[in-house]
């Protein structure tokens, strides 16, 4: 299916001509039937020959329903461009066409209307005129299509043109990131909450789990409608009738969105392009009361001109714009901008930043990936692809970095490592991302935990208070003057033993142990601290601490005041 919206002035027949394509009245309001005139949106649909679907958004031509049509253009993939032969060019034609052409519609048709209520020569110069207005927009070359309603004349035409002007525009992108617009919000009698929209960007399926921006209520897809026909699934570019539940049809309304919670990241602040209208007879500057419209909604925004003070008409400049609740948005999204007071489209642009973190004094937006990386220098892919669209693969760990970020990341960790003396850092005390960076430095080894210069070789080994442990064993020196972080790698690695803050070799403890389980052989009832002090020539200073390792590694057990032997006593 395709969508394709009207446009142009009041009363130049875009309700009829769609009633007459469709067979359905896009005016559903008793208030419209009565007025004849649109005032909301309306939605229609037919089959063109070819077989090919094709969904109506008619929108109202009047000047005080521009918010509405501004809601129904957004994502729609061509217009058909209504101007009737008996007025010719008017106001809203010429607004019409500058709003399409800033949100970048890029195809479209003309249906000249009323031809049978004038003479030849009024119909040629209407064709000069629109030929003359269309000139250097998306118009330009389009096909103008003669029709009279009333007569029938000319429709027939119209519908093939429509199918040939369809089968040359490109189908709505399925970038697997679906997006919906809500236009409409109602309560259908049994099945609660439906809201309605232009489907872009992805799909929709019954029973997908999405977020309503910007409550950011978790919802559930409970059923889906296209063109009246149930569907489990729905296909980017479709007009699309949503059934919801988890959340009551008053708590949305026009201008929200649903999208899935974790592809997006609404916000309330954007950098953009801003092209403002050549017919604007002011600069615009951020003094002035501005209603921005996104998708289908319409905000109150504070813009700021980035760079300069004003941008002069006819000429693009960049804006930050604060808009007061979080909208689900991504570079290239294509935006309007009316100031209130004045009631006039002053122009419209594009999304570049949809998380800005520059200072607007420093900002200069694009739609670079790479200078979204570059202001961050770290960004995980997850959170880029959210903010970009893009997906990139990481380049360290799950980050994607910024080559400057990379080699300060790198400089930085090289001099903790260096700057941390001969054991180097403990691994667990790195940040993740110095973890990340790690496998990219050269010349370290990670070893036992710690990650130290290659070049420094291994400051444990031959360590001279491990040689002057061993060189008295049982009567071991106190560690003064040793660094303290080797000491505790020389215990972790089990090169001495540490107990009551006295340190043994390994080697001496086996031996004591063996002394003991050959004194416990003569008394086996048990030995006093004064015995195994003298059986080892030591002092009860270091006798206490070897017994109470004993004790606690089951080598001995204590009974008052004597040791005997415990589960783990060496056999003799
Ligand atoms: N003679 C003639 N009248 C038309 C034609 N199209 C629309 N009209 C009449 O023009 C009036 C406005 O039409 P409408 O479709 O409501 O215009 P819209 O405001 O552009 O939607 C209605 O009275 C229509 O009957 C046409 O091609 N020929
Ligand atoms: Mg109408």
């Amino acid at each position: 299916m395709q969508v394709v919206a009207t446009a142009g002035h009041v009363d130049h027949g875009k309700s009829t001509l769609v009633l007459a394509l469709t067979g359905m009245d896009p005016d559903r309001f008793a208030e419209e039937k009565a007025r004849g005139l649109t005032i909301d949106l309306g939605f229609a649909w037919a089959t063109l020959d070819s077989g090919r679907e094709v969904a109506f958004i008619d929108v109202p031509g009047h000047v005080r329903f521009l918010k509405n049509m501004l809601a129904g253009v957004g994502a729609v993939d061509a217009c058909l461009f209504v101007v009737a032969a008996t007025e010719g060019w008017k106001p809203q034609s010429e607004e019409h066409l500058r709003i399409l052409q800033l949100l970048g519609v890029g195809h479209g048709l003309i249906a000249l209307t009323k031809v049978g209520l004038v003479d030849d020569e009024t119909r040629q110069l209407a064709h000069m005129e629109l030929e003359d207005e269309v000139q250097g927009t998306f118009l330009e070359g389009a096909p103008v299509v003669e029709v009279d309603v009333p007569t029938g004349r000319g429709v027939g035409d119209l519908r093939a043109a429509l199918d040939r002007l369809l089968d040359a525009t490109p189908a709505s992108a399925d970038r697997d990131r679906p997006r919906l617009w809500v236009d409409r919000v109602f309560a259908a009698k049994g099945s609660g909450t439906v809201v309605t929209g232009t489907l872009a960007g992805g799909s929709l399926a019954v029973d997908d789990e999405l977020v309503v921006t910007p409550s950011l209520r978790k919802v559930r897809v409970r059923g889906l409608q296209s063109l009246q026909r149930q569907q489990g699934r729905v296909g980017p570019g479709s007009r699309v009738a949503v059934n919801l539940s988890g959340i009551s049809h008053d708590e949305l309304s026009r201008g929200h969105a649903l999208v899935r919670p974790a592809q997006w990241r609404p916000t309330r602040t954007f950098d953009a392009s801003l092209q403002v209208l050549e017919g604007l007879d002011h600069p615009v500057s951020r003094r002035g009361a501005y209603q921005a419209y996104l998708g289908s909604g319409e905000h109150s925004v504070r813009l700021r001109v980035l760079g300069e003070e004003a941008i002069a008409p006819g000429k693009v400049g960049a804006v930050r714009l604060h808009l007061p609740v979080p909208v689900p948005l991504l570079p290239g999204d294509r935006f309007i901008v009316r100031e209130s007071g004045r009631d006039e489209t002053v122009g419209g642009g594009e999304v570049l930043d949809v998380a800005p973190v520059l200072a607007a004094s420093k900002a200069r937006p694009s739609r670079s990936v790479d200078r979204v990386v570059a202001e961050r220098g770290w960004i995980t892919a997850e959170d880029l692809e959210r903010l970009t669209g893009d997906r990139r693969e990481p380049n360290v760990g799950r980050w994607v970095v910024a080559p400057a970020a990379r080699e300060s990341a790198l400089t930085e960790l090289r001099a903790a490592i260096d700057g941390a003396g001969p054991l180097g850092v403990d691994r667990a005390g790195l940040t993740d991302r110095q973890r990340a960076v790690l496998p990219l430095l050269d010349g370290v080894v990670v070893e036992g935990g710690r990650v130290r210069p290659e070049a420094v070789g291994d400051p444990l080994a031959g360590h001279p208070y491990v040689a002057a442990v061993e060189a008295s064993p049982f009567s071991p020196p106190e560690p003064s003057g040793v660094n303290r972080a080797e000491l505790a790698e020389l215990v972790r690695r089990g090169l001495v033993v540490e107990r009551e803050g006295v340190y043994f070799g390994p080697a001496a403890v086996d031996t004591a142990a063996r002394r003991l389980a050959e004194l416990l052989v003569e008394h086996p009832d048990g030995v006093t601290v004064a015995q195994v002090r003298d059986s080892l020539g030591t002092t009860r200073k270091h006798a206490l601490p070897l017994l109470a390792h004993f004790d606690a590694t089951g080598i001995t057990r204590r009974r008052g005041d004597f040791r005997i032997g415990g589960p783990r006593l060496p056999a003799v």
